[in-house]
């Protein structure tokens, strides 16, 4: 069975025709990593999935991560959670952080281990705004002049759940959903500026607009004012992909190879209602060339990150 895959017109994303919830789909697990890899943001349209089949789907592509956000985790399917504008009973059903939400950043960058990739699936979807972003922050390194490239070769820098909940909150006139999350409370962590992707070897720009606090070693001045330029480059027009939802859509991200970030939608006028699952570490065990190989050597291949 062959992935038929088209790739978008940027330097990155490609939309796949594929049923994510066949059973079929395993035997494609490496090859939907390959294409991950090699995309960094791949798009599958038209997927009928309930809650099982979209963990089944993210396991294609790693262990799923289940340490989320317990106040919007879907119960009884560890790893879910649901991000939504909708209001049942008073409560928000889902993360959710203001109609004028823009926050790039990679998944999980104030954890020391960062999202190996993300899985949205798209349920109720909104007729204007409520986009999802994306931005090549790989081509966007490799873009960079080759002196600042160095520079930043060796350059760490800091993030921390505590400024996001703070920027988030001012932002948004006091709201925050990390800020009383149950991941909130965690202690800063460093992360290289331009780490290499632990696959592909391609370094990219590990970036956040609110998480990002400081690069290690510089003053605050400094490092305000390289931080600044290097996320106005990568998230100039050249590097942009805006998803525009069609209920269905499930887009699956390289979490080391882009950033990404929520975009503005009228919750007086628009619900919105996304169902998301993560990993954070290679599968144990992908199998690889299911139709060639023997069981043995296709349950032997494993997949390092
Ligand atoms: O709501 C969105 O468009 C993006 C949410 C997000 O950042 C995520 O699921 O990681
Ligand atoms: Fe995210």
């Amino acid at each position: 069975m062959e992935l038929s895959i088209s790739p978008l017109a940027g330097s990155f994303g490609a939309q796949v025709n594929h049923d994510l919830s066949r059973t079929e789909a395993f035997a494609m697990a490496s090859a939907l990593t390959a294409a991950l890899h090699r995309f960094r943001v791949l798009i599958f349209p038209e997927q009928h999935l309930n809650h099982a089949d979209l963990l089944a789907a993210a396991s294609l592509f790693g262990t799923v991560d289940t340490d989320v956000d317990r106040r919007y985790a879907v119960s009884g399917f560890p790893g879910i959670t649901t991000i939504s504008n909708i209001v049942e009973d008073g409560t928000r059903i889902g993360i959710y952080d203001g109609d004028q939400e823009e926050e790039w950043h990679a998944d999980n960058s104030f954890k020391p281990r960062l999202t190996l990739a993300t899985l949205l699936y798209s349920v109720i979807t909104p007729t204007h705004g409520g986009e999802t972003r994306f931005t090549d922050a790989t081509q966007a390194h490799a873009d960079l002049p080759a002196d600042l490239r160095d520079r930043i070769g060796s350059l760490r820098a800091v993030h921390s759940i505590q400024q996001l909940s703070a920027q988030q909150a001012a932002a948004t006139g006091g709201r925050s959903s990390s800020a009383a999350g149950t991941l909130a409370g965690r202690p800063e962590v460093t992360h290289p500026l331009a780490p290499v992707h632990p696959v592909t070897g391609a370094r990219s720009l590990l970036l956040g607009s609110m998480v990002v606090k400081s690069i290690v070693g510089l003053n605050q001045h400094e490092s305000d004012d390289l931080l600044d330029r290097l996320l106005k480059h990568t998230t100039s027009d050249r590097y942009l992909y805006g998803h525009q939802w069609a209920p269905g859509d499930v887009v699956v991200w390289d979490n080391h190879a882009v950033l990404h970030t929520a975009s503005p939608c009228d919750s007086t006028r628009h619900r919105r209602l996304l169902f998301r699952a993560a990993v954070h570490g290679p599968s144990a065990v992908i199998p690889k060339r299911l139709t060639t190989g023997t069981v043995d050597s296709a349950r032997t291949t494993t997949v390092s990150a």
